[in-house]
C-alpha cells in the first residue's frame, strides 16, 4: 500500500484546492456559466494586472516534472504570466493591433516578427482530431476506495480509504469535434487514475457491449458509421444507409446496435450515465491468485435519458447541451459521483460464466447471475481550466495498468492495446506525448524512452540503455515487492494458428433478446420508434428488408411494428427465439434517485407572484438544483418593490428542453415580441390570447416530453390554454408555490412521468 501515498498527497492538495476554491467565492448560490473570473467592466481595462487566476470550479493537471515528479510549482504556473503583453521570446510589447508598414499606407515589412510569429502559430493551432470520440468534455475529481477489492486485487490504489487523483473524459464516437452532443450514439467513458503506481486507465462506454468480437473489424464498422466518403453526410449519426447496411450483414453487432436503439443512446446527462469496461479484465491479488471481472460505473444520480424528440430540439437549441451540463453541474458545486463496482468470476480454463463467454465483447453477464460489487468512489469536482490542453491532449490507453489489474485475451481488447499508442502519434505530434501535462503521471517515470518530438525532459546520463555500468547501472529492476509489474503467467491452450472466432461467438441473438424482454413497456415503445426513424432514413429497401430480418430473430411484436412503420412486410425468423430470463437490472426505470443538478425553469413576468417566485428560487438552489427564470424580457423582474429577480431566460430565448421540469407562477401575458414577424415561435401572434403563446408553446412540449409541470396563482389557465389536461399525471396546479415545488421535485426523481402515455397494449 506504500506505494499510493505520494498519489494520496497529491488528492489532498487538489481537496484542498476545492475547499480553498469553496472559500475564495467558488462554487455557490449562483447560476453557473458565468464565463470570466470576475464580472466584466462596460471600458476596456488599461490598469496593467497579473492574469486572473482560474475561476473557482477550475482545476489544471498538477505540477509534475515531464519525468513525474510533484513539484513545488502552483498550478497557475502551466499559464501565462506577467501583467504585459509579450511575444513568445518574453519580448514586451507595444501594439498587436497594427502590422509594421513603411507609412500608414505603405506596405508591411517582412521584418515584423510579432506579426510572422502571431500568424505563424495561428496557422498551426489546430490538430487532428480523434479518428473516434472527437467530440468529448472532461473534468477533474477524485476516486476514494471503499477497499473492497483487496481479496481479489492487490492494486494499490484500490486499498481502503486510498484517494486518486483522476481525470475523466466522456464522448460521442461518431461525429466530429465540432458535432452537437445529444445525437443517438454510444457515449465514451474513459478515466484517467493517476496512482502512486503509474496510470491505470479505465477506458470504457455507457454501453456494456460493442460491435464486433475482434478488432480487425474496428475500421469497418467506423467506415460503416462515419459519413458516407462520397458527400461526407450524415454527421454524428447512424441513420443512414451505411451503418444499417454494415450491421444488417454483420448481426454480431445486433446486441449493441440495440442498444443504441434504446434510450441509452441519448443520455439526459454525461453525470446520468453508467460506464462499462466492456471487455472481461483479470485482477491479482497480492499472493498471485487471479479473479476475472468487468467493470462498471454506477452513477449516483440515476441512468436517465432525453426523449427523441427532445434530443433532436436540443441539437440546434444547445448543440453543447452535454458538456454544458457537466461543467454548469460542478461550477454550481453539484459534483457527479458514480460508484465503481466489479462483477466477479473464478478464472476458469474456459473463461464463461453459467455459459456465457467471457471473452465476447457483445455479451454481458446479467447483475442478476453476478452482482456489481462496489469498490470506490469517483466525485467529479473541478472543471479544465482548458479545454484544448487537458480535453484534447489526454491520451487514454486500455493498456495502461498497475500491479494487481491485468488484461485478458479478448480479441477485441488485443487490438486496441495496439491502436491507442498508434494514434497518438498522429494526433499528438510523435511519441512524447506521455509527457504533455494532463498525461503526466504520478509516479517516478525513468523509462530510458529519448529524444523525439517535443522532448519536455532534460535527461542526464549518458547510458539510456541496460546493462550498463556508465550511468552506476541505474535504471534496476523492480521485483514484485516493490512494485514490479508482472504478467500474469496465464496457460495459452495448444492451439493450430488460424483466423477464427470461437464458436460460442456465432450467438448473435440471445442477449439481444434478452435486453428487449429487460425493457418496460415505455422504454420498449422507444426503442421501436428509434429502429423506424433510423431505417426510415436508409434509400435503399433491401437494406431495411435485411434489418428486419434482424429484428426478427430478436421479438416478433419489435419486427412487426418496425416494418409497419416502413410500410414493409414483417419477416419470420430463420431461427426459433430462444427462451431468456429478462433482467430487470437493464431497465432505467422504476427508481427514484436524487435531483441535484436538475434544472427548474419558472416561468413568471412582472404581474407574478415575485415573492413567491424568489423563495422557490432560493429553494430550488438549497436543493442542490438549478432555477432558470424565464420572463417576456431579459433584465430584471421586480414590480412588486422587493429584491429584484434576475431574469435567465427570454420567453423569445427559452425552449422547453433546457429545463427538466417547468413551475409557472401564474400565466404570463403576450411579450411585446410575441408577433410572428419576429419571433416564429409565436405563431399566427397574439390576438385575443392572454398567454403569451411561446409559453404555450414551451408546456406543449414539456407535456409530450413527460415533464413535471407545476403552477400556483392562476397557472390554470395557461396550461389549459396549452391543451393540457390538468388532470393528467404530472400536472399540479397547486394552491401555493410550496405545494407546486414540492410535487414537481418528487415528481423529477422519477426523473419523468412516463404513466402520463400508457404504451401499446401488445407491447408487454
Ligand atoms: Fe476505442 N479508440 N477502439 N473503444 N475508445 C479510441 O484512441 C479502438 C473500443 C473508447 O476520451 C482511439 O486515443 C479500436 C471499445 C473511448 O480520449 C482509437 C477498437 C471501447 C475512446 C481507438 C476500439 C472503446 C476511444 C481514438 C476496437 C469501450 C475515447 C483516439 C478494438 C470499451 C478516449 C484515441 C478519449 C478512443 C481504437 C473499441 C472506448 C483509434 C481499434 C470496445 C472511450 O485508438
Amino acid at each position: 500500500m506504500e506505494k499510493s501515498r505520494p498519489a494520496k498527497g497529491t488528492v489532498d492538495k487538489i481537496v484542498d484546492k476545492v475547499v480553498d476554491a469553496v472559500s475564495d467565492g467558488g462554487p455557490s448560490n449562483e447560476i453557473p456559466g458565468r464565463p470570466g473570473r470576475e464580472p466584466a467592466p462596460l471600458e476596456e481595462p488599461t490598469e496593467p494586472r497579473a492574469p486572473l487566476p482560474p475561476k473557482p470550479d477550475q482545476a489544471g493537471p498538477e505540477v509534475f516534472t515531464a519525468t513525474g515528479r510533484l513539484t513545488d510549482v502552483p498550478p497557475t504556473a502551466w499559464a501565462q504570466g506577467g501583467e504585459y503583453l509579450t511575444t513568445a521570446q518574453g519580448l514586451r510589447l507595444t501594439d498587436t493591433d497594427h502590422s509594421l508598414k513603411a507609412g500608414p499606407r505603405g506596405p508591411v515589412l517582412l521584418q515584423d516578427h510579432h506579426l510572422r510569429e502571431k500568424i505563424m502559430h495561428f496557422d498551426h493551432e489546430r490538430i487532428p482530431e480523434r479518428v473516434v470520440h472527437a467530440r468529448g468534455a472532461a473534468a477533474h475529481g477524485v476516486f476514494r476506495a471503499y477497499g473492497t477489492a483487496t481479496t481479489v486485487t492487490r492494486a494499490a490504489f484500490l486499498a481502503k480509504d486510498v484517494e486518486t487523483p483522476v481525470f475523466v473524459r466522456f464522448s460521442t464516437v461518431l461525429g466530429s469535434r465540432g458535432s452537437a452532443d445529444t445525437v443517438r450514439d454510444t457515449r465514451g467513458f474513459a478515466t484517467k487514475f493517476y496512482t502512486g503506481e503509474g496510470v491505470f486507465d479505465l477506458v470504457g462506454n455507457n454501453i456494456p457491449v460493442f460491435f464486433i468480437q475482434d478488432a480487425i473489424k474496428f475500421p469497418d464498422v467506423i467506415h460503416a458509421g462515419k459519413p458516407h466518403p462520397d458527400r461526407e453526410i450524415p454527421q454524428a449519426q447512424s441513420a443512414h444507409d451505411t451503418f444499417w447496411d454494415f450491421v444488417s450483414l454483420h448481426t454480431e453487432a445486433t446486441h449493441h446496435t440495440l442498444w443504441n436503439m434504446s434510450d441509452r443512446g441519448i443520455a439526459r446527462s454525461f453525470r446520468m450515465m453508467e460506464g462499462f469496461g466492456v471487455h472481461t479484465f483479470r485482477l491479482v491479488d497480492a499472493k498471485g491468485a487471479t479473479t476475472l471481472v468487468k467493470f462498471h460505473w454506477k452513477p449516483k444520480a440515476g441512468v436517465h435519458s432525453l426523449t427523441w424528440e427532445e434530443a433532436q430540439l436540443i441539437n440546434g437549441m444547445d448543440p453543447d447541451f452535454h458538456r454544458r451540463d457537466l461543467a454548469d453541474a460542478i461550477e454550481a458545486g453539484a459534483y457527479p459521483q458514480w460508484e465503481l463496482g466489479i462483477q466477479t468470476f473464478p478464472d476458469t480454463p474456459e473463461q464463461t460464466f453459467q455459459g456465457i463467454d467471457l471473452l465476447d465483447p457483445t455479451k454481458i453477464v446479467p447483475e442478476e447471475l453476478a452482482p456489481v460489487q462496489p469498490i470506490g468512489l469517483l466525485t467529479l469536482n473541478a472543471n479544465p481550466v482548458n479545454f484544448f490542453a487537458e480535453t484534447e491532449q489526454v491520451a487514454f490507453h486500455p493498456g495502461h495498468l498497475v500491479p494487481g489489474i491485468d488484461i485478458t485475451d479478448d480479441p477485441l481488447l488485443a487490438g486496441r492495446l495496439f491502436s491507442y499508442l498508434d494514434t497518438q502519434i498522429t494526433r499528438l505530434g510523435g511519441p512524447n506525448f506521455a509527457q504533455i501535462p494532463i498525461n503526466r503521471p504520478h509516479a517516478p517515470i525513468n523509462d530510458m524512452l529519448r529524444d523525439g518530438f517535443h522532448q519536455d525532459a532534460v535527461h542526464s546520463g549518458v547510458a539510456p540503455y541496460k546493462p550498463n555500468s556508465l550511468d552506476g547501472g541505474c535504471p534496476f529492476f523492480a521485483g514484485q515487492s516493490e512494485g514490479g509489474y508482472r504478467e500474469t503467467p496465464v496457460r495459452v491452450p495448444a492451439a493450430e494458428k488460424v483466423r477464427e472466432a470461437p464458436a460460442s461467438y456465432a450467438d448473435h441473438f440471445s442477449q439481444p433478446r434478452l435486453f428487449w424482454l429487460s425493457l418496460t413497456p415505455v422504454e420498449r415503445e422507444h426503442v421501436i420508434a428509434a429502429y423506424t426513424f433510423e431505417l426510415g432514413k436508409v434509400y435503399e429497401q433491401a437494406i431495411k428488408e435485411r434489418a428486419l430480418r434482424t429484428l426478427a430473430e430478436i421479438d416478433s411484436y419489435l419486427c412487426e411494428q418496425v416494418a409497419q412503420g416502413l410500410g414493409l412486410p414483417a419477416p419470420k425468423p430463420v431461427n426459433s427465439l430462444p427462451s431468456v430470463e429478462p433482467s430487470p437490472a437493464l431497465s432505467q426505470l422504476g427508481r427514484t434517485w436524487p435531483t441535484t443538478g436538475r434544472i427548474i425553469g419558472i416561468v413568471a413576468d412582472d404581474g407574478s407572484d415575485l415573492e413567491t417566485v424568489r423563495t422557490l428560487r432560493q429553494a430550488i438552489l438549497d436543493g442542490g438544483m438549478v432555477p432558470l427564470v424565464i420572463a417576456p424580457a431579459g433584465g430584471m423582474l421586480g414590480a412588486d418593490g422587493g429584491d429584484p429577480v434576475t431574469v435567465q431566460r427570454t420567453f423569445a430565448t427559452a425552449r422547453s428542453v433546457e429545463f427538466d421540469a417547468l413551475l409557472l407562477a401564474g400565466t404570463p401575458a403576450p411579450g411585446k415580441d410575441a408577433y410572428g414577424a419576429r419571433d416564429a415561435k409565436a405563431g399566427n401572434g397574439v390576438t385575443g390570447t392572454p398567454t403569451d403563446p411561446r409559453v404555450l408553446l414551451m408546456l406543449a412540449e414539456a407535456f409530450r416530453h413527460a415533464k413535471p409541470l407545476g403552477g400556483w396563482a392562476d397557472a390554470e389557465q395557461a396550461l389549459t390554454a396549452a391543451g393540457i389536461d390538468t388532470a393528467a399525471p404530472g400536472v399540479l396546479v397547486a394552491e401555493s408555490g410550496d405545494a407546486a415545488l414540492e410535487e414537481i421535485v418528487r415528481l423529477l426523481g422519477r426523473h419523468r412521468v412516463w404513466d402520463r402515455f400508457p404504451p401499446a397494449v401488445g407491447i408487454a
